[in-house]
This record gives C-alpha cells, structure tokens and sequence, in this order.
C-alpha cells in the first residue's frame, strides 16, 4: 500500500498474513475447497455457511485473522491484508464470508464484481460508472439496498501506482464535520432526518423509488452514510416536489464536500493487496486511470 494522500491520519491499518500465520500451512488446509465448492455453489447462503464453518474449522488461524481484520476495520474504518492467497475465488469467497455472508452486489447476481475499466464512450455521467477510466465520485455500494452491504472487499491483481486508479476513502464522519463548517449543522440535521427517494440507475422516473431514506443516520464515530450521486438525480434536479429546497442544498453541499478532492485519503494499492474497509462508515471513490494503463480488481460484498 501507497499512502498517495491522506487527511486528518485517515489511514488504512495494515495487517501482513505472512508476519501472523504459516501461508503454505494455510494453502495445504484449504487445497480441495475448489473441488468441494464454485462460486455458483457458494451463492447459496446456507451452503456458503457451511463451508465458512468448515474453512474455520480446517484453518484456525485464518480464522482468527478474520477476527482481527473486524477489529481492525472497527477502529481504523479500513484495512490492508497482504500476503492473502488470491488464485481461487472459492478460497477468496470464504476468506471474506469469515467476516459476514457474501452476497452478490445489487447489480449482478455473481458474487465477484470484476472491475476492469476499459475504454468504453464518456458520459455525462461517467464518475459514477466504475467501468470507465475516469474518477468515481465517493458513493457507497448497494445504497439501494434496505440493509447495504457493510464491508467491500477489493482484491487487486493489477494496479500500478504510476497508472492512477487509486482507492478514495471519505469517513462520513469526516464529511459530517466539513458539512459543518461549510453549511453549518442544520444542513447536516437535514441530511440525518430528510427521507430522500434513492431510484436505480435507469429508473422511470414514474416508478416509485427503490428506498426511501436520509443519507446520514447515527452520530460522531458511529455515522453510517448511504450515497449514489445518480440514484438522487430527481432531487438535484428539484423535481421531487415533496422534498423541500433547504433539503436540496444540503444534499449539493453534501455532493460539493465529498468531490472536493482535498478531502480525500487516496491509497494506492499494489499487486496482490486486499483492502477490506467499512460500506456504512464511509464513501470510497478512485482517481482517474490512464489512458491504456491495464487495472483489474475483484470486489467482495459482505454483509
Ligand atoms: O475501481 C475501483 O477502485 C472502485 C470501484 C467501485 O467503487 C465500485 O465498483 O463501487
């Protein structure tokens, strides 16, 4: 890991497996997983349970590395692992369920989300489509979701620190305070108690919204924030008529604070790194990828 920037000490912990637990003690205990299980099986909840259990059972100190990471995570909001055996997705499908059930993402029904950004056309809307080269605005995942995910798990195979594409972090409790200083706490108030329609992507907008709910909940260390630029584009737009302009200004406040760039704790990581961070306790965003550069994570949402 690359601490490209970071604000106010925001950093990820670190935790190197090969400094905790023998890898090849680990390798031979769960060699056969990939013949027991595929990342089809393991979308059952039931079967993924199952094998956790036996993973567990079969790598203790694995297990108890997990254990670790949730502490770390608790406290430092974010964790880097090294050391983490990635050639199977079955192993690494169980690695992150010994911190809560894996579940696909809202968007796909696989349990790995491969991020590959390529050269696809620019949108207006490119910042928020992860499969382009460009920045992506900090959002959290499955904001539409009644209960998102709690942690991403990003597995990086390719990512080198020159070609950009590096990992954003914004604590909501970070947010919360530069809210403050630039709006004050009513805006801040606002966004903790006004319900906003959150609608997926391409959405009529004549259907009712997917949820319904305020962007921040809970205070100080323990704020959760829930947040997609797009699923709010009626709100910006104003053609919410329910949805009060006071309210309206918070939320471009809000928008305005977690685009600010100086705000941002920029990690870059490195060839067989695994981030592992909170979903509810902060947004993630990436610098922009240059042009041609190759980049390639997989992604693990846990609940
Ligand atoms: O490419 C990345 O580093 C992040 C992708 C992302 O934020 C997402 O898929 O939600």
């Amino acid at each position: 890991m690359h601490t490209v920037k970071h604000v106010n000490g925001h950093l990820p912990a670190q935790l190197d497996l090969a400094e905790r637990l023998d890898i090849n003690e680990v390798k031979s205990a769960i060699a056969g997983f990939d013949d027991s299980y595929s990342t089809t099986t393991l979308r059952d909840i039931a079967v993924q349970s199952g094998a956790t259990t036996e993973l567990a059972a079969v790598a203790p100190s694995l297990a108890a590395v997990a254990g670790e990471i949730t502490k770390l995570v608790a406290s430092a909001g974010s964790c880097v692992v090294r050391n983490l055996p990635l050639d199977s997705d079955v192993f690494l499908i169980l690695f992150a369920s010994l911190l809560g059930p894996v579940t696909a993402p809202s968007h796909q029904d696989e349990l790995i989300e491969y991020i590959t950004p390529a050269d696809v056309k620019t949108t207006e809307n490119a910042r928020y489509f992860p499969n382009q080269r460009t920045a992506l605005g900090p959002h959290t995942d499955s904001a539409l979701m009644a209960r998102p995910h709690q942690y991403l798990m990003f597995a990086t195979y390719e990512n080198r620190l020159e070609d950009g594409g590096h990992t954003v972090l914004l604590p909501a409790a970070a947010v919360v305070e530069a809210i403050k200083r630039q709006a004050g706490e009513d805006a801040v108030r606002l966004l903790s108690t006004a319900a906003l329609p959150f609608r997926s992507r391409d959405a009529d907008p004549a259907e009712p919204p997917r949820t319904v709910r305020t962007i921040f909940e809970g205070t100080g260390a323990d704020t959760r924030v829930r947040y997609q630029n797009f699923s709010l584009r009626r709100v910006f737009d104003g053609a919410e008529p329910a949805i009060d302009s006071e309210t309206v200004d918070a939320l471009r406040v809000f928008d305005a604070v977690v685009s600010d760039e100086e705000l941002w704790n920029v990690v870059g990581l490195e060839n067989g790194e695994v981030l592992i961070f909170d979903n509810c306790r902060s947004l993630h965003g990436r610098t922009a990828i240059e042009p041609a550069a190759r980049r390639f994570l997989k992604a693990f949402h846990i609940n």
